[in-house]
């Protein structure tokens, strides 16, 4: 479609050469048609934020330290700029200015976290800091008052000090310590929250965290304690599941999910080598948890192969943590969707020569790259890849049946100083096909989320990727938040519920 119109338009405007020319680029960049079919009624349409990039006030009405206020602080240069959270966009104070732009953009949903240590600033439940539960309580009342669905997130990152002072993840006191949080949330915000999710991207806080260490607290542990936070990490999630299930459930009808990171992993080749290893990534990167608490246990590849490298590398045991019959019983089904945030997608071939170094990222045996005519961001592992959402959505579906899927995450960045982000309409366009391409193709999927409301403090990139709708100007006091060109086409998706300019009932 989009390629006729370009022939025919420049045909008869440009001469032979640069004809070809703008064929080629055009093409490129147009290769497939956009999904102009309403999305069904009750789909959700929203934006995301999480407690550590956005609120600030890291110290503030009795808050207390996360690994990530240590983290920054401790070593600045660890930060892009030696930047800080400290103030951010300032959301603890400016909530309801977060809320206003919400409403006028039209949301049917907010997805925001829950920041430990400002309702628990020890970590445990002997303390309960009354500012903390106030901030989120109005929050929440905002969010309903303007006819704004809470979607929230426990767990973004930001573990109490406390408890990452005996080693965070990687002890297993953690388990009781996270499950009587909810505990607490469930009481206290319950009522008011219907759609939880325990952790956000749980391989980013272990592999991240524990692994490779670029994300608080930087323990450089892989192969060991990447696993064993991931272990710790499912167990608590699947108590909290079953806490709520028993408790609350009937009482105040949610759902309890968990939001992974995921790549699309698209094999580089026909040759078998290439396709198993493409299956490998994803099991690695989704399946790690997915599959535990779809399933029951870590994908059998992930099994397999941590096993067999840990014998070779002379570990008595796998590097890989087994689950007991008991908490296979308990992990098995406790979940009611799975989150999914979706940026961006690599290429993947089998790796031949096998690494020495034993982390998950040498477990997974892959090599990596993304193509060239994909479009870069500012991210250096983000380019823009719209299929990849498509068939990733796909093969949920064929890998964990029919069970909710809800799309917590998707965006793309910018380089957090400019207005005009063509970029962005573009890629929320043709990410919003795909995924009413993927509910033609039968995927259970009820929601959308796009990354992020507004500029905020991107980890270890600091202030210099900006994934937000709205702008934010950090060197004000007021942390303006104005709105990029992108926000107009964002309200027209949820005034429309239609990717395109022409939408049509389906
Ligand atoms: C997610 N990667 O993290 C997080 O949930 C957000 O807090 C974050 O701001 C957003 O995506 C944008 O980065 C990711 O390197 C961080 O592949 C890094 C990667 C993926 C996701």
């Amino acid at each position: 479609m989009c390629f006729f119109k370009i022939i025919v338009n420049t045909a008869t405007m440009f001469r032979q050469s640069i004809w070809v020319l703008c064929v080629l680029v055009i093409s490129a960049t147009c290769k497939q048609e956009l999904n102009n079919k309403r999305f069904p009624q009750g789909f959700l349409f929203g934006t995301a934020t999480s407690a550590y990039q956005i609120e600030g006030a890291w110290n503030e009405d009795g808050k207390g330290e996360s690994n990530w206020d240590v983290f920054v602080h401790r070593v600045p240069s660890v930060i892009k700029n030696n930047e800080t959270a400290d103030v951010a966009c300032d959301s603890y104070h400016k909530y309801k200015d977060d809320v206003a732009i919400l409403k006028d953009m039209g949301v049917d949903h907010y997805r925001f976290s829950i920041a430990w240590t400002r309702v628990l600033p020890t970590g445990f439940v002997n303390e309960v800091n009354q500012a903390g539960v106030t901030y989120y309580k109005n929050l929440i009342r905002e969010l309903k008052a303007n006819n704004i669905l809470p979607v929230v997130t426990m767990f973004h990152y930001d573990t109490p000090q406390t408890l990452e002072n005996i080693g965070g993840f990687t002890n297993e006191l953690i388990v009781d310590r996270f499950v009587e949080y909810a505990q607490f949330l469930f009481e206290t915000f319950g009522d008011e929250v219907q759609y939880w999710a325990t952790f956000n991207e749980p391989k980013q806080t272990c592999q991240g965290g524990y692994g490779i260490g670029t994300k608080a607290p930087g323990v450089l542990s892989p192969g060991i304690g990447e696993y064993l936070c991931a272990h710790n990490l499912i167990k608590a999630h699947a108590e909290v599941w079953h806490l709520y299930d028993k408790h609350y459930r009937h009482k105040q009808n949610g759902v309890v999910g968990i939001t992974m990171d995921s790549f699309w992993a698209e094999p580089n080749s026909d040759s078998q080598e290439d396709q198993d290893a493409a299956e490998r990534m994803r099991q690695f990167i989704y399946g790690w948890y997915a599959n535990a608490l779809v399933n029951g246990d870590y994908p059998e590849v992930m099994r397999k192969v941590i096993a067999e490298r840990s014998a070779a590398q002379g570990f008595k045991k796998s590097r890989l943590p087994q689950f007991t019959e008991k908490q296979l019983q308990r992990i098995k089904g406790a979940v009611d969707y799975l989150g999914v945030n979706y940026y961006t997608t690599y290429m993947v071939k089998n790796q031949g020569d096998v690494p020495v170094v034993s982390g998950w990222q040498e477990d997974m045996q892959v090599e990596t790259y993304q193509k060239d005519e994909w479009q870069r961001s500012s991210s250096a592992w983000l380019r823009v890849v719209p299929w990849g959402i498509r068939k990733l959505l796909n093969w949920l579906k064929t890998t964990y049946g029919d069970i909710p899927i809800f799309i917590t995450e998707n965006g793309v960045s910018d380089n957090a100083t400019t207005h005009d982000d063509q970029i962005r309409i573009d890629y929320y366009q043709q990410h919003i096909s795909n995924v009413r391409d993927a509910l033609d193709d039968g995927v259970n999927v009820f929601g959308y989320t796009a990354w992020s409301l507004m500029n905020n403090f991107e980890w270890i990139k600091g202030y210099t990727e900006g994934f937000g709708l709205y702008h934010v100007d950090f060197s004000s006091a007021n942390k303006t938040r104005t709105p990029k060109r992108s926000v107009e086409y964002f309200k027209k998706v949820l005034r429309t519920r239609c990717a395109t300019d022409d939408c049509v009932d389906a």
